[in-house]
């Protein structure tokens, strides 16, 4: 069993240090967030992951995890901070890993290891972290172990994945991957797959997101082309995924997150080759026009009208907001709306829509979130962006009832479309 100090206690570092003291190694958690610290260590766990409460807490009373401001010397050393992105310039921040690695240099010591975990461009391992490291007047590869492990957790099944899923562990050297191989054989169950370049293993985290995010980009132009043929593109792609070497992802409101949004640029940071991969996040991220156009010519107009947006969530069941394309859709709906000129709204009136969201999963006070039967009362349309099993069992005849108008946009494809419209609504899927 060995001594791990694990630098950010987000939702991929909290879970990594609970998992590691949960299999018998002595771990401090280190965070730069004093609040955070704070909540942790009086046993405040905030983030909605299923089973992370009780996982932590196990881990917590056991001992063998301890929370701190204070980062201590450590046979391991993970670094699973933030890569926050620059959409304007399209560049990854890399302060949090430069600032982790200033840390660690004060406390490494020879025959340690240090395993970035963070997402990150091809390069980071070696070009960022490694001088920083080498501050310690110790040398990578020689005196001390520098390797690049990225995470691969799905929200909303973290602790699962982190023990079952396979692992790439990319060490600058020989040594320095067996070091890595070492710590994560102690509760990984999936398979442990090697190389000795740092970079490659960065690349190969990158492109199982680009993967995702440009086959989801296939199946979204693929619904928008069956919306013109009148075909379900649901059922046309289960139907093509019979094929052995057909795989094609589901259509949807956009692409949202942290990860997918975001990881396919990290490829461009040093190389002009993007073409496919750009015109796929151009296609994702064009989807929310798509939805807005869908609700506008299905209600002949959006001024004056009352929307209401069931999700905010980037995903089913899970919390967490960030690129979430419900949100895109309710600011582009007020937008859109701000710019129709008054003299073109019907009968001269109130121009706004009227945008109303709800989401059973996230509570923040920044939104104004509304519970169902309010958000839905009295709206023209309703449009879902968040497969949220919570969306499933809706009532259609009471939400027909509540509703003014029929229009339901169901960018998920998640409710009964059969039995909403015997409701007397009118549902378009993509
Ligand atoms: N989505 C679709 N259609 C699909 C699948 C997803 O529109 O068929 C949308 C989702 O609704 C969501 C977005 O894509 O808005 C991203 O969701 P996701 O479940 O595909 O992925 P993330 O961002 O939650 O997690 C991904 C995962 N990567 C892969 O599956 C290759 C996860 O394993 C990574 O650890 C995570 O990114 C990460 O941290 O990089």
């Amino acid at each position: 069993m060995s001594s791990v100090c694990v630098h950010g206690l987000g939702y991929v570092g909290l879970p990594t240090a609970a998992m590691l003291a949960n299999y018998g190694h002595s771990v401090v958690g280190y965070d730069v967030d004093e609040d955070l610290v704070e909540d942790l260590q009086e046993g405040r766990i905030t983030v909605d992951e299923p089973g992370l409460r009780a996982f932590v807490t196990e881990a917590l009373n056991s001992e063998n995890l301890r929370v701190t401001d204070e980062v201590r010397p450590s046979k391991y050393h993970i670094i699973a901070v933030p890569t926050p992105f620059d959409h304007e310039t399209k560049t990854a921040d890399l302060s949090y890993i430069e600032a982790a690695g200033e840390t660690i240099q004060q406390h490494l010591r020879p025959g340690d290891s240090v395993l970035l975990e963070s997402t990150v461009p091809p390069g980071t391992t070696v070009q960022t972290l490694q001088p920083v490291l080498e501050q310690s007047g110790l040398e990578a590869g020689e005196d001390f172990a520098l390797i690049h492990c990225p995470e691969t957790v799905l929200p909303g099944n973290i602790i699962t994945e982190l023990r079952e899923n396979d692992r790439i562990i990319g060490g600058v050297n020989g040594v320095s991957t067996e070091a890595a191989v070492r710590l994560y054989d102690s509760f990984v169950e999936g398979d442990i797959h090697t190389t000795t370049d740092a970079t490659t293993a960065e690349f190969v985290k990158l492109i199982q997101n680009t993967y995702r995010d440009t086959n989801i980009a296939l199946a979204n132009e693929l619904a928008r082309v069956a919306h013109d043929y009148d075909i379900d593109s649901r059922e046309a792609i289960q139907l093509a995924n019979e094929h052995p070497r057909v795989e094609l992802h589901q259509p949807g409101p956009g692409v949202g997150g942290h990860c997918l949004p975001i990881d396919p640029w990290f490829l461009g940071q040093n190389s002009d080759e993007l073409d496919l991969i750009s015109t796929a996040r151009s296609v994702n991220d064009s989807m929310t026009d798509y939805v807005i156009e869908l609700v506008e010519s299905n209600l002949d107009g959006l001024a004056g009208k009352q929307v209401a947006i069931l999700g905010v969530a980037y995903k089913g069941n899970v919390d967490d907001v960030r690129n979430s394309p419900g949100l895109a859709i309710a600011r582009q709906l007020q937008d859109t709306a701000a710019e129709v000129p008054r003299s073109v709204s019907p009968d001269g009136g109130d121009p706004t829509v009227t945008v109303r969201l709800n989401d059973p999963h996230v509570e923040d006070q920044t939104l104004d979130l509304q519970s169902l039967d309010n958000a839905t009362q009295a709206v023209d349309a309703v449009v879902i962006t968040t497969d949220h099993d919570a969306y499933t069992e809706i009532d259609a005849e009471r939400l027909a009832e509540r509703m003014a108008g029929d229009l339901v946009v169901d960018t998920k494809a998640i409710v009964d479309r059969h039995a909403w419209k015997q409701a007397g609504l009118d549902v378009i899927q993509i």
